[in-house]
């Protein structure tokens, strides 16, 4: 076992390309599990990679005292949950969720009007959908460093992408993409290509993963090679769909610059392949990077299609038609075949594209790319300026400051650590550069990684968070689903110390780490923000209008404004309840028996739920949350007249 990982854990990997590639593709089908098999059934041995044992300062930072608050806010994808997730770090405590596009029993998420209204519903007002899959978090940028007001997360299963206000921690808009399926990737801009006033997020891009006939309604079923997937641009702040570009293969990852000039997506079929075979075929697939002013500028000269019923602008990004660099919306550098993910350097150079079926990094230069579009590169693949070895199985890759980048690797379970400039200098022949640094075993799988502050101009290199897919033996057993593992590694020395581990409900993916002075949520809401809210408990009441019968009620600990209220069988009734007590902390809910009603209300909010009054009878509305000394007292008597 450790002489496997000495062979490894030099540049020098000992394996045959030809055989990797063969035996990876043959892996990737089981999910590479087998790698993973032949660890010992304990806690790993520590020979040939960094020490297990964590550094005594180093523990005693993850294990807070009573009392004592995180340094660093984590946000953090939910997968299938369909929610995202905030944490403490560097304890790895998750404090909050907010649900975006599934129901939310807490909050009752999906069953209040309001939040019916942000997630979309169908004519008959039920949920449009009722589930997702997140896979990828960024936030809002000003500078470089992330401003605190926005968060955006995707739901690959139904294209949709979901802002969360990060003052208050709530979803607020939710837009569904039009023309694509098995929306992937996701991005914010940093600045605005044109406009240096900019300096702050505008725009969101959306890479779409898998290709369908355009438009999708049943022709061209037959027809594999007019598939096509397309890269989307969403407005930050009306959350409107911008523009989208028709590219040839599809889009996996998404990265940007920090000038605003170039946003990017890797691609790992090339070869428009409808079945798992096809997309294997070719030795090297693309990193694909669209030219955002040019993109604008033809869509503002009217240089667009339209698909379908969709209004949205379409520019033409494939290849046949972006030969021109002088003229090119999209520029495809090739990668080795089928990379995963893309992460912009901290010091605004490079993209990093990981090897995924092949064991390496690829380091794109940015400057070189745009001396492409400006007619000054005759080879694009020459912004390609280290490709380097640096184990099995590489998915992304998050950066410590210091120039160095630490990927996944997710055959050999580990994080390795390299240096960006060193293994520059071995790909331009100095093969004296060693640019392999340090190699640590993680539990087990690792997918996502990302590092203090890494996605910014600030990447501070002090804690490195790794999103393991498999747990096997790291936590009790509790039946067939496993948790996944999320470790927490201390990257501030030369060796990464791994600190602790953490379970977590399925399925976390992406996920940032942010200083925890960029944020500054607000505790209490502004009741002006609600255009329902009951200011006054004297404005409770019924009001009726034919069968729609309006009731209105506030809270204040611990009672509701209305001992009771009385409507009649058939009536459709809404219900505002507003939260009066503005005290931190102090949260009301509002239980409906044999209703199917169940929300709260945090301080100064307001929220409705609307329902027909089908059953006759007394119920006693209560207050699901612990508010109050008299909290079991907290209810109201509906009743329903036959
Ligand atoms: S992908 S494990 Cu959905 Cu983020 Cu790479
Ligand atoms: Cu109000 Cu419990
Ligand atoms: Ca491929």
């Amino acid at each position: 076992m450790s002489q496997k990982k000495d062979d490894m854990s030099t540049e020098a990997v000992g394996l045959g390309r030809r055989r990797f590639l063969n035996t990876a593709a043959l892996t990737g089908l089981t999910l590479g599990v087998a790698a993973c098999n032949d660890k010992p059934e304990t806690a790993p041995a520590a020979s040939g990679t960094s020490a297990a044992a964590p550094a005594a300062h180093a523990s005693s930072a993850t294990h807070l005292k009573p009392g004592e608050l995180d340094t660093y806010y984590g946000i953090w994808s939910g997968g299938h949950t369909g929610d995202m997730r905030i944490l403490g770090l560097p304890s790895g405590r998750e404090i909050h969720r907010i649900p975006c596009f599934v129901p939310d029993a807490l909050v009752g998420w999906g069953l209040t009007n309001e939040s019916k209204a942000v997630m979309g519903t169908k004519p008959d007002g039920s949920l449009r959908y009722t589930v997702a899959d997140t896979h990828h978090t960024h936030a809002s940028y000003k500078d470089g460093n992330y401003d605190g007001r926005y968060a955006w997360i995707n739901d690959k299963i139904n294209s949709r992408i979901a802002r969360v206000r990060l003052d208050y921690f709530v979803c607020d808009k939710i837009t569904e993409l039009p023309n694509v399926q098995g929306f992937h990737g996701i991005f914010p801009d940093k600045a605005d290509p044109v406009d240096p006033a900019i300096n702050y997020t505008t725009r969101v891009f959306c890479g779409a993963e898998f290709a369908i006939p355009l438009p999708n309604n049943g022709g061209d079923i037959n027809n594999p090679e007019k598939y096509r997937s397309m890269f989307t641009c969403v407005d930050a702040e009306s959350m409107e769909v911008r523009w989208q570009v028709l590219i040839d293969g599809n889009c996996d990852l998404t990265a940007t610059s920090y000038d605003g000039k170039l946003a990017a997506t890797n691609q790992y079929n090339i070869e428009n392949g409808v079945h798992y075979e096809d997309m294997m075929s070719s030795e090297r697939d693309a990193c694909l990077f669209f030219n955002i002013a040019r993109i604008e500028e033809a869509v503002k000269a009217g240089k667009f299609t339209t698909v379908g019923t969709s209004k949205v602008p379409v520019v033409d990004g494939t290849r046949e038609n972006n030969k021109d660099p002088k003229t090119a919306l999209v520029a495809y550098v090739s990668v080795p075949k089928n990379p995963h993910g893309v992460n912009a350097s901290p010091d605004a150079k490079y993209f990093i594209c990981a090897g995924k079926l092949s064991p390496t990094a690829t380091v794109i230069e940015l400057s070189k790319v745009l001396d492409w579009f400006d007619g000054k590169l005759a080879e694009l693949d020459k912004a390609i300026v280290a490709e380097v070895e640096i184990g099995l199985g590489p998915l992304h890759t998050a950066f410590d400051g210091r120039g160095n980048a630490y990927t996944t690797l997710f055959l050999d379970s580990q994080v390795v650590k390299w240096n960006v400039d060193a293994a520059i200098k071995f790909h331009a022949g100095d093969k004296s550069a060693k640019y392999v640094v340090d190699r640590l075993d993680v539990h087990y799988q690792p997918g996502h990684i990302n590092a203090s502050q890494s996605e910014t101009r600030m990447a501070d290199g002090k804690y490195l968070a790794v999103g393991c897919k498999f747990s096997k033996d790291r936590f009790l057993p509790v039946g067939p689903l496993h948790p996944e593992n999320e470790q927490i590694i201390d990257i501030s020395g030369d060796k990464m110390v791994l600190l602790a581990d953490h379970p977590v409900r399925g399925e976390p993916h992406d996920f940032i780490i942010f200083k925890r002075d960029l944020l500054k949520p607000k505790q209490v809401y502004d009741i002006n923000d609600f255009p329902l809210a009951i200011k006054d408990s004297k404005e409770s009441g019924v009001t009726r209008n034919g069968k729609k019968v309006m009731v209105k009620i506030t809270s204040q600990a611990p009672a509701f404004s209305l001992r009771e209220f009385t409507v009649k069988k058939g009536d459709e009734v809404t219900l505002i309840l507003t939260n009066l007590d503005k005290i931190e902390d102090l949260t009301h809910g509002f239980a409906i028996p044999k209703y199917n009603v169940n929300f709260i209300v945090n301080p100064l909010e307001t929220k409705s739920v609307t329902f027909i009054a089908d059953q006759p009878g007394v119920f006693w509305c209560y207050c699901t949350h612990f508010c109050h000394a008299l909290h079991l007292e907290m209810r109201t008597r509906m009743i329903v007249e036959a």
